[in-house]
């Protein structure tokens, strides 16, 4: 027997409104991206869920400086060359992250003097930024060079430590002459509402402007929980570095909690980034809650199984999107569902093929799936589902025998034994779910 490869995804959705994350940023001009883990792409739910929902994508370690160049001048860009291949084969566009940061570093660096430091981290810079030119939508140049409490200070680092201040300023520079087409950001955290932290960035952006150094956004990770809720200001803030000339961008978004309470927090972000028209697209840190930097949190909008939470249902709707495409048939049932299908097994002469149905982000008590075989193909058996037939006898639609009800974002599967009768082992054509 083999086990079978091809996975199908029909929407059931049959309204122009965006049903997507990615499609109704669009329709606000923006992109909506996540944190990609080049490990996770062989996970056919996890890459489902990211093609389908989401329109830009963050390497979220693949392209930092040990994963790059984790020894002086030997570069290995396999795993971040693989996660810009995915976005560029599905048109999604790609945020750098990030060339010059303290964190992830090898060891080699820090124990550089000066004059090697500095050659290092322009070489790096230079090298990372001409192999992906012109593919990679924005760097993150240089990421948390500030220090959090009131101080306003800089970070301490190698670069800081042994470059002085304009290191920053040195980074951009060398970034812009790398690939003049890709945007420059500064990316940090705690920086979301006005404090000591985001003023000195704010400081250094606006001299940066007036003095001509090279940037052209500012990156807000907004990494939320209870200790670090959504600041009251986070509109106003991005408002006042989009004031400056830059784009602003929210860069790394994850909310802890669950619920209507998460929901509201990821509404209220979302509707922050619509209101400033600098805020250029809005990334999430993950796309599932069990691959989460704190997946105890859950902080993100899709949970362990990429079922769709609350949080889920409000950013889209935020976004100005219909979770459900307006109902499903319009004027049907409520709700909506899709239908995915697997080939469980073959042999010559027949397969069994496997239909999992998903309720959208409603409830739904029933559903229907139709499938389209080629003759002369016979179905020999079916279970958990009742199948009637079409005069032609090759569309066979599936209605529920006991399992139509569905939670929000619950799953049933039914199945089915093909006989070919000699004919082709092609799998049958899935049509729309329908909630009927
Ligand atoms: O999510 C990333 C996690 O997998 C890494 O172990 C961690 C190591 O530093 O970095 C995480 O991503 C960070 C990002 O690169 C910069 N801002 C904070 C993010 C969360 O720690």
């Amino acid at each position: 027997m083999l086990a079978a490869a091809g996975i199908v995804a029909l929407s059931g959705t049959a309204q122009a409104a965006a049903t997507t994350l990615g499609a109704a940023a669009a329709e606000k001009g923006r992109y909506f991206g996540t944190a990609v883990a080049a490990n996770r792409l062989g996970e056919a739910d996890y890459t489902a869920t990211l093609n389908t929902e989401f329109s830009s994508v963050t390497p979220e370690n693949e392209m930092k400086w040990d994963a790059l160049e984790p020894s002086r001048g030997s570069f290995s860009y396999g795993s971040a060359d693989r996660i810009v291949s995915h976005a560029e084969g599905r048109g999604m566009q790609v945020r750098g992250h990030t060339l010059v940061w303290h964190s992830q570093l090898p060891g080699w660096v820090g124990s550089l003097g000066a004059t090697d430091l500095r050659s290092a981290m322009n070489n790096h810079i230079t090298q990372v930024m001409t192999h992906y030119k012109g593919r990679i939508a924005a760097w993150d140049v240089v990421n948390e060079a500030f220090q959090d409490g009131g101080s306003g200070a800089r970070r301490s680092s190698p670069f800081q430590d042994k470059l002085g201040d304009g290191f920053i300023e040195e980074a951009f520079r060398t970034a812009r002459a790398a690939d003049p087409a890709a945007q420059l950001c500064y990316n940090d955290y705690n920086t979301d509402g006005a404090n000591a932290k985001s003023n000195a960035v704010y400081a250094m952006v606006k001299d940066f402007k007036q003095r001509g150094v090279p940037i052209d956004c500012v990156g807000f990770q907004s990494h939320f929980n209870a200790q670090s809720p959504v600041p009251s200001d986070y509109q106003a803030n991005l408002q006042r570095f989009a004031d400056l000339g830059v784009d602003v961008q929210i860069t790394e978004l994850d909310i802890e909690g669950s619920g209507s309470a998460q929901a509201t927090n990821y509404a209220n972000v979302t509707k922050a980034c619509l209101a400033v028209t600098r805020c250029t697209g809005i990334t999430v840190w993950g796309v599932t809650d069990k691959y989460s930097w704190r997946s105890s949190g859950t902080p993100l909008l899709f949970d362990g199984t990429y079922q769709k939470k609350p949080a889920y249902a409000a950013v889209l709707t935020a976004l100005g999107g219909t979770p459900d495409g307006g109902g499903n048939p319009p004027g049907g049932g409520t709700g909506s569902c899709t239908a995915a299908y697997t080939t469980t097994a073959s042999w010559p002469g027949g397969y069994n093929g496997q239909v999992t149905v998903t309720a959208g982000s409603a409830a739904i008590t029933t559903w229907e799936v139709p499938l389209t075989f080629t003759a002369p193909q016979k179905v020999a058996n079916s279970w958990n589902g009742t199948a009637s037939w079409d005069g032609s006898g090759t569309v066979l639609t599936m209605r529920p025998s006991y399992n139509g009800s569905l939670a929000a974002g619950a799953s049933t599967s039914f199945g089915f034994t093909v006989t070919t009768n000699g004919g082709s082992a092609s799998p049958p054509a899935v049509g729309a779910c329908k909630v009927s």
